[in-house]
This record gives C-alpha cells, sequence and structure tokens, in this order.
C-alpha cells in the first residue's frame, strides 16, 4: 500500500511566495474543506495517508512535495530555493526516517522537488529559478547512473519558461505517458514518450498526480480533463481553486511512495 505524506494548510497562507500568478485573497476555510477532500481521494485511490500537522509560521508549508525526493532506493532532503521555505524540510524529513536513508542537497544546491520528474529510471530536473545547477550535479552523485550501487537513475537536466515547476509543466499521466503545456517546456526532451497537450485555454492544467492507473486531476480544467479521458485516462477530480491562488495544485500538496524501499 503506497503511502502518501501531507500537511495541514498554515493559517498564514495568504503569505505565500507567488512567481508567476497575482496575489489574490484566499478562504483558508475552503482550502482546508479541498484539502481534506484531496487527502480523501488519495485514500480512496488506495493510500495510506500520514497527515502532518500544520506549521502556521511557514506559509507554504502544505506543499511538501518541494522539501524532500523519494526515490524507491532513498529519500533526499532538498534545499527549498526560497529562503522563506527552508524551515519546512526538517519536519519533513523526520516524517521520511522510518522509510528510507535520507540524503542532502547541501548549499549552495537549491533544489524544489515540484521540480524532479520521476518516469521509470530517469530523474528529469527542471532548472528553474528554485532549481540550480549545483543541486542537480548534486542529485546526480546521490541517485544518478553510478550511485546507487551502480543502480542509479539518469538525470536529466531540462530548462523551463513561464512556469514556477517543471511539474507546473508536464507530469506523468500513465504508463509511457505524459501531459504536458509546450509553451512551459520544450516536447522533444519528452519525445520517447506519448504526450497528450493541454487545451490552449488552461495553461496550468498539465499537473496531474498520478496513483496507479488513476490520476488526482484538478476540476478547474474540464477541457484538458476531457483529453485525458478521450486518451482513456481515468481521473478523480478534486477542487483546487484555492490552493491555486498560492500556486499550488495537486503533485505539491503530497509524497506518494511505496512504504518498503527496494533493496
Ligand atoms: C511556492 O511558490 O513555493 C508556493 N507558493 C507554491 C509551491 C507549489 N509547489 C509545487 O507545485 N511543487
Amino acid at each position: 500500500m503506497p503511502v502518501a505524506i501531507t500537511r495541514a494548510i498554515s493559517r498564514t497562507l495568504a503569505d505565500c511566495e507567488l512567481s508567476f500568478v497575482d496575489r489574490e485573497p484566499i478562504d483558508i476555510a475552503l482550502a482546508r474543506r479541498q484539502h481534506r477532500a484531496y487527502e480523501e481521494a488519495l485514500e480512496s485511490l488506495g493510500c495510506r495517508v500520514i497527515s502532518l500537522p500544520a506549521e502556521d509560521e511557514l506559509p507554504d508549508a502544505v506543499f511538501v512535495e518541494d522539501v524532500a525526493i523519494v526515490l524507491d532506493e532513498i529519500a533526499i532532503r532538498t534545499r527549498p530555493g526560497a529562503a522563506s521555505r527552508r524551515g519546512e524540510v526538517a519536519s519533513v524529513a523526520a516524517a521520511l526516517m522510518p522509510y528510507r536513508t535520507l540524503r542532502v542537497i547541501e548549499p549552495p544546491g537549491t533544489l524544489d522537488g515540484g521540480d524532479v520528474l520521476c518516469i521509470g529510471r530517469t530523474l528529469y530536473v527542471g532548472h528553474s529559478a528554485r532549481s540550480n545547477v549545483s543541486a542537480i550535479e548534486q542529485l546526480r552523485s546521490l541517485a544518478g547512473d553510478a550511485a546507487l550501487d551502480g543502480r542509479g537513475y539518469t538525470v536529466r537536466p531540462i530548462p523551463i519558461r513561464g512556469c514556477l515547476h517543471l511539474k507546473s509543466a508536464v507530469t506523468s499521466v500513465g504508463e509511457g505517458t505524459v501531459l504536458i503545456n509546450p509553451s512551459w517546456v520544450d516536447r522533444r526532451e519528452f519525445a520517447n514518450l506519448r504526450q497528450i497537450t493541454v487545451d490552449e485555454n488552461e495553461p496550468h492544467a498539465a499537473n496531474a498526480l498520478r496513483i496507479g492507473n488513476n490520476v488526482i486531476y484538478p476540476a478547474s480544467f474540464p477541457r484538458t480533463a476531457q483529453r485525458l479521458a478521450e486518451a482513456g485516462i481515468a481521473t478523480k477530480a478534486v477542487d483546487t481553486s484555492e490552493l491555486q491562488k498560492a500556486e499550488g495544485a495537486v503533485t505539491c500538496c503530497s509524497l506518494v511512495f511505496e512504504a518498503a524501499p527496494r533493496s
């Protein structure tokens, strides 16, 4: 059974970092109800949800994806690109300790988990305003080809433009299949994969959370949801209107992994 680590929404969410969206009022009570429904969606797809308590002094702490990379073999504590988010790392690392040996991204490296897309044995890593070359090189030595007793991952840096993270632009939605916004990332980087393109009126629609043969998907993007349905991909809709105002989506609110590490 997969484990999903989540964290309750901070009272201070409205003070979150924002890069590519304008600040709008956030209804915290509604955000909390939507987040609970998201946790229920994870449970309904077979995850055991470990919900960490809110960290009210850290506005963005609900976005647990950014503070750790969980691979089958190890987990890596990131060093988030926004200094305001670095206090979020320790508590998530503590929650991961029963499950994985932990490695660490050191300064001057900065890395947000939202920039790391794992497909098979490839780690696509967004080179973004949050994730730099030092961190990508550190990731390569921790998890690259020569690491993990010679069974490491191919690490592929990917430039992005116009969005926060690589996974704002592309995510995995099925075996060998990605959902992509080609305005934000070069689709040739994923030429070996089947590509479903977001509807041009829904630029933020490329972020989907794959759980087995399903994807948890925002209700805000009906046209792209229709494309997923036509491609035979089952979606479970969740309302994400409030966390979208904090520049978040569905992958960013959980860390999903198999409990037992692969040895
Ligand atoms: C930030 O700018 O860091 C947060 N307001 C949003 C982070 C969203 N994270 C993600 O998509 N992985």
